[in-house]
Parts: C-alpha cells; structure tokens; sequence
C-alpha cells in the first residue's frame, strides 16, 4: 500500500504551503490511502474555512477503542513551521513503512490548521498576525487570540481586554468558531485521547501543565516531565537541537486559557505544547519568519518526538 511518492514529501518540506494547497494534501492523503486515512471537517472558521482533521489508524481489530494521539497546529497564524511539521508527521505516518505496525494498536487525529483565516491573512497581508480574523463588537480591530479563548481559566492571566491586543481572549471562552470545533470534537473523544500536543513556534520548548498560572501542577506532572525529557532528549539525539523542558506557568509566562491547560482538564493524560525552532536564546534570528529552507530540518528533528509519544501510548495504554 506503500505507493512512496517522493513529491509528496518534497511539496511539504520545500515550502509553505497555502491553506488550499494543506487541505488539498490532506484529501490526497485520505485518497491514496483509504484503509488508514481519513479526513472530516469539524467545523468551519469566521470566514468560512473548513478545520479538516485526518484520523490516521486502522480500524480496531479488537472491537474496543484505540487510544488516539491528538496533534493540532497553527492556532497562532504566524508559526509557519508548525503546519509543516502536522503535515509531514502525517506524510510519515502514511508512508514509512516504520509505522504501519504502529497504526493498529493507535489512532492519529491531526488538524494541521487550526486557524485558516489567520493563516491566509499572515500568508498575504500581515506576515506577524497572530490572532483569527472574527468581527469584534464595537472596535475596528479584527480577531481574538485562540490560545487564550478556551474554557479553561479563561480571560485572568496573560491576557488583555484591549480587541487589538495580540493576546485578546474574546468576550466569552469558546466565541471562536474554531475553537468551539476543537473543543466539541475532544470532548466526543476524550476518554480515548491519551495525548494531545499543540504545535506552535518559537522557542525550542515543550511546555507542561499548567500554563494558566505560576505554581500550578497536575497531581500526575511527574509523568508528564518524564515523557517531556524523553522527547527533549530523542530530538537531541536526531538533530543536536535542545528543547528545553519547562512549565507552562513558570518557564514561559502564565496564560489562562490556551489549548493544553483545557485538554488535561477534559482528561487528557498527556498535554504538551511544542514551541518548535529556532531557539529562543539565538539573538538577531528569523524567529517567527523561519526561512523555507529550515522546514526539512525542523520536521526531520523533531520527528523522534512522535516516536517517544507513540511508545508512550503503547506501554500505558
Ligand atoms: O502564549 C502562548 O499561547 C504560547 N506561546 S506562543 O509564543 N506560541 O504564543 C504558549 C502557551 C503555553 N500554555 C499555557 N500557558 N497554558
Ligand atoms: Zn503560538
């Protein structure tokens, strides 16, 4: 079933694909390879973009449920490189013949665009637009920052009322149409979703719960560090490049309401934020404004990570 075609992969590690160009991947994925792939809209953004999804997995066997790895990309429309790396984990996990094994035992649900309208925006107009593209009431700034509209601690730290604000969290959790998909579909999924990663650029990081304030931990953090230095350590093995592991509230800056702090709370064991290249410590770097041809190495180093998460699933679930 392996028909490899290497255009594939070259189309997805060049470039920066648009947002058409991501979907139509997708759909040729799920075309290629019927058995294990397949895509389905979850909801549609303000603009009326569809948020595709593709679950990668054979069907159970067993007739029980499979644990799922979840990975979503591209909340914050300026980090490019993440909707590379969700496009080329999912290129791997359909053609290296490495994970066929693997697709029995679990199920992948990748949304490689979270955030469509942003995307386009920063793709044609506002390379550093960070936010979605929604109406606000009364200003004549646009959008609302995903990563603080989920309904978890929403609107108290790392936030700001201002609607032109870069971290703008909305007048209610979940008023993005994008967001209110995402939750919907986890919460359908939860008991089976056993790990959820956010992808998002820059910093080299992996960022553990909770995020929404300092001092906070899971009762289980221990856990989640130990697979968070499992990742760290596997991509300094392939490429040499450190993520550093860190807290969400501590390490970084405390914000209430992003992605991965709602996800463990719905039950998630596993919920990591990956701040992707380059380092933050390099001074005078392209930082958000990756350079084309960075993408093949980023997605090549980082791959090890979805290797410690699938071996994570498989010993404890
Ligand atoms: O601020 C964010 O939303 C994320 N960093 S970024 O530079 N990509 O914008 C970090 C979110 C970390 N998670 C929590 N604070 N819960
Ligand atoms: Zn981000």
């Amino acid at each position: 079933r392996y028909s490899y075609d290497p255009y594939r992969l070259t189309e997805i590690v060049s470039g920066y694909l648009s947002f058409n160009d991501q979907m139509r991947f997708l759909d040729r994925t799920a075309f290629n390879y019927p058995k294990i792939a397949k895509v389905r809209i979850v909801g549609y953004s303000s603009e009326n973009r569809p948020i595709k999804l593709i679950k990668i997995g054979y069907p159970s066997s067993t007739g029980r449920s499979k644990p799922i790895i979840w990975i979503d990309a591209g909340i914050h429309a300026r980090e490019w490189i993440s909707y590379s790396v969700a496009l080329y984990f999912i290129q791997q996990l359909t053609e290296n013949p490495k994970y066929n094994d693997t697709l029995k035992y679990v199920d992948f649900v990748i949304v490689p665009n979270v955030n469509p309208d942003g995307y386009e925006w920063s793709r044609t107009k506002e390379r550093l637009w960070r936010k979605t593209r929604s109406q606000n009431y009364n200003s004549k700034c646009k959008g609302v920052d995903a990563n603080r509209n989920y309904p978890w601690h929403f609107d108290e730290l790392g936030v700001s009322k201002d609607p032109c604000s870069e971290v703008y969290p909305g007048t209610y959790a979940r008023s993005e149409p994008e967001v209110s998909a995402l939750v919907n579909q986890i919460m359908s999924q939860r008991r089976d979703i056993k790990i959820y990663v956010a992808l998002h650029s820059y910093g080299q990081q992996i960022l553990y719960p909770w995020g929404h304030r300092k001092g906070a931990y899971p009762p289980d953090v221990a856990d989640l560090i130990s697979v968070a230095y499992k990742m760290s350590d596997a991509i300094r093995r392939q490429d040499g490049a450190y993520y550093r592991v860190v807290n969400g509230g501590d390490g970084l800056y405390p914000a209430s309401g992003a992605s991965d702090d709602w996800a463990k709370s719905a039950g998630v064991k596993y919920s990591f934020t990956i701040e992707l290249s380059p380092d933050n410590l390099i001074e005078d770097y392209e930082r958000f404004i990756l350079s084309e041809s960075q993408i093949n190495r980023v997605c090549t180093g980082v791959l090890p990570a979805l290797d410690v998460l699938i071996d994570t699933t498989k010993e404890n679930f």
